[in-house]
């Protein structure tokens, strides 16, 4: 099998292998926003490409006219997804292209750096006219140098814009989520020294809470350059000089650090600095390991008390894009007594990862394999592993940041494990620090046996075991619930990341009729799922699937649904169903005895 292997990786697409630059910590540097209004025009069959929209040409001469225009027609603001701003874009699946002009004046010595917080899904990103690089994935940065491409004065940024679904893609056909297109995150124009601190990672040993350890990187491949980091709360400087690739490193003993944890989510401010840059960023320091079956947060058992939410606010239903938006998704969490979100299904936005961390919400980040992937496709792969790269390379930086999630209810296949391999090699030759995790569902109740039982081995290669277990709603109860035994990855912490059931706000009924979507059935499958936990013994921790109800057009029920997933705890008009209080409760009762045991 290990050939295969092997064989299987040589022949992956070398093109999508090349390096990728990366800018870490982009907010910490000097930008210009591009968001705002942007000019629009919808392509359903793709004919903008041929008829050169991206040089949004203007008739001049008598004989010329142009079949396109982006004056005085649709506009869209960036970021936001384009569903949410036209009732016509709502289900759309194509092409949208979007332009803004901007103003620049030329720096000496500067460099210029378009950058992309995220576009979804796939892009075609145009300058002044000319084809200037591209992306697909929806949920990860990327930038482009433009310096020589920028004019003084005015320039045009027009972008293609696609989010038709594919076989091929991350996620692929189907997804229990609404497939948002457009410009969703922020899109801003950096500007850099001519050698800049491109990339750096200041975190803890992953055992030991004395030791910090630093690896700094310059844009050029210069040796003997001297970076200094200095963090001033621990009193320490440290100078670093690079290698003939640019890199530094080091290994700093440090004393009486005040570690982040949830109840104390203490930041130290960090300062880089190398000829003519400066950088500064916030940065904690934590511990996040396993030992037997329990998670250890700075050396002491944590029992996991999660939630997911997507990254939409459901009274606007469009995506969360902004400060404010990821305050309220993280409050309502908080609320919940939660010590942990798991970002379900992809990478969410810089700003929901930033407020975690001040707010001591641990965060489980995942990229979207989800269920059904391409896995025999090397190119998919391709995709899959870049799309780590580029979620670690952002958010390695980020304490709050404790679980690399690898990918969700995928089938037990060769070609998936092969697959997963890979994308956990990927991970770890970038990342050591966090713990990685992936969701299964093919843990079953085995009549003959009794119990509970795992029907896939791949989660021997991960820390954490996640099962996604729906009892009472898509898996009838096999008997009551107190006596339900479990054998599932024994020895290995197990993590419920999802359970849930459906419910309508408001909606009163049989707790004992699924088909009565009301909150007493959703709370009495609540208590009834946490009897059952309470029988798991290697249990760390779980996640009630999902904090808010969601839209999906997978919800075809034309009352109870209506195009939303309506397991949340919190309709979406934000009021709490009844469950959410039996967690809470339950939360409550583990933080009190998390407590205990210190
Ligand atoms: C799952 C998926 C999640 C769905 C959920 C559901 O197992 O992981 O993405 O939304 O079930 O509601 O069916």
């Amino acid at each position: 099998m290990k050939k295969k292997l092997m064989l299987f990786l040589a022949l992956l697409p070398l093109g999508l292998w090349a390096s990728t630059d990366y800018i870490a910590n982009v907010y910490g540097r000097d930008y210009q926003l591009l968001n705002g209004k942007w000019a629009a025009i919808v392509d359903l069959y793709d004919a903008g490409v041929k008829a050169e929209i991206y040089k949004d040409k203007k008739a001049v001469k008598p004989e010329e006219f142009y079949e396109y225009s982006f004056d005085g027609g649709l506009r869209l603001n960036v970021p936001g997804d384009w569903n949410s701003q036209s009732p016509e874009l709502k289900y759309y699946e194509g092409t949208v292209w979007y332009a803004r002009h901007f103003n620049v004046q030329s720096q000496q010595g500067k460099r210029s750096f378009l950058y992309f917080c995220g576009v979804s899904y796939r892009c075609n990103i145009y300058l002044n006219g000319e084809k200037i690089g591209s992306h697909e994935g929806s949920f990860t940065p990327f930038q482009i140098e433009v310096g020589d491409k920028l004019k003084d004065g005015d320039n045009l940024l027009v972008l293609e814009v696609n989010n038709r679904r594919q076989k091929d893609a991350i996620p692929a056909m189907s997804f229990d989520w609404w497939n948002y297109g457009g410009i969703t995150r922020d899109v801003m124009l950096v500007t850099l020294p001519e050698t800049y601190i491109s990339d750096y990672f200041i975190r803890l040993d992953k055992h030991r809470p004395d030791i910090v350890l630093i690896d700094a990187e310059l844009s050029s491949e210069v040796a003997g350059k001297q970076i200094m980091v200095d963090i001033p709360q621990l009193k320490r400087t440290v100078t670093l000089t690079t290698d003939a690739a640019g890199k530094a490193s080091a290994a700093v003993k440090v004393r009486g650090l005040r570690r982040w944890s949830p109840d104390d989510p203490y930041l130290y401010g960090v300062r880089l600095s190398a000829d003519g840059d400066t950088i500064t960023d916030e940065i904690g320091f934590r511990n996040i390991e396993v030992r037997g079956t329990e998670v250890l947060l700075n050396g002491r058992p944590v029992f996991l008390r999660s939630v997911s939410f997507h990254e939409e606010i459901p009274q606007r239903m469009g995506r969360a894009c902004t400060p404010g938006d990821a305050m309220m998704l993280l409050s309502e969490a908080r609320d919940l007594g939660v010590n942990m979100v798991r970002l379900a299904h992809y990478q969410q936005n810089e700003y929901i990862v930033r407020q975690a961390e001040r707010m001591g919400i641990m965060l489980w980040q995942e990229i979207p394999v989800w269920q059904a992937i391409d896995f025999g496709n090397s190119e998919t792969l391709a995709k899959a592993s870049r799309m780590l790269r580029e979620t670690i390379m952002r958010d390695r930086n980020r304490c709050a940041d404790c679980f690399w999630g690898i990918a969700n209810e995928t089938q037990n296949t060769l070609e998936r494990n092969r697959f997963l391999a890979h994308l956990l090699k990927t991970g770890k030759d970038l990342d050591t620090t966090r713990l990685f995790v992936a969701a299964f569902d093919l843990a079953y109740f085995d009549k003959a046996e009794d119990k509970f039982v795992m029907h896939d081995d791949f989660y021997q290669n991960l820390d954490i075991v996640a099962i996604n277990k729906y009892m009472g709603w898509y898996a009838p109860w096999p008997k009551d619930p107190a006596d339900i035994r479990w054998e599932v990855a024994m020895g290995k912490p197990l993590f419920i990341s999802e359970f849930g059931c459906e419910a309508l706000y408001g909606q009163h009924g049989d707790e004992n009729m699924a088909s009565s979507w009301s909150e007493e059935y959703q709370a009495k499958l609540f208590r009834d799922n946490l009897r059952m936990f309470d029988n798991i013994p290697n249990l760390c921790g779980v996640s009630p699937w999902v904090l808010f109800d969601f839209r999906s057009p997978t919800r075809m029920h034309p009352t109870n649904q209506d195009g939303w997933n309506r397991k949340g705890l919190v309709s979406d008009q934000g009021q709490r169903k009844q469950a959410w209080y039996i967690m809470h409760d339950y939360y409550s009762k583990k933080k009190a005895d998390d407590k205990s045991r210190k």
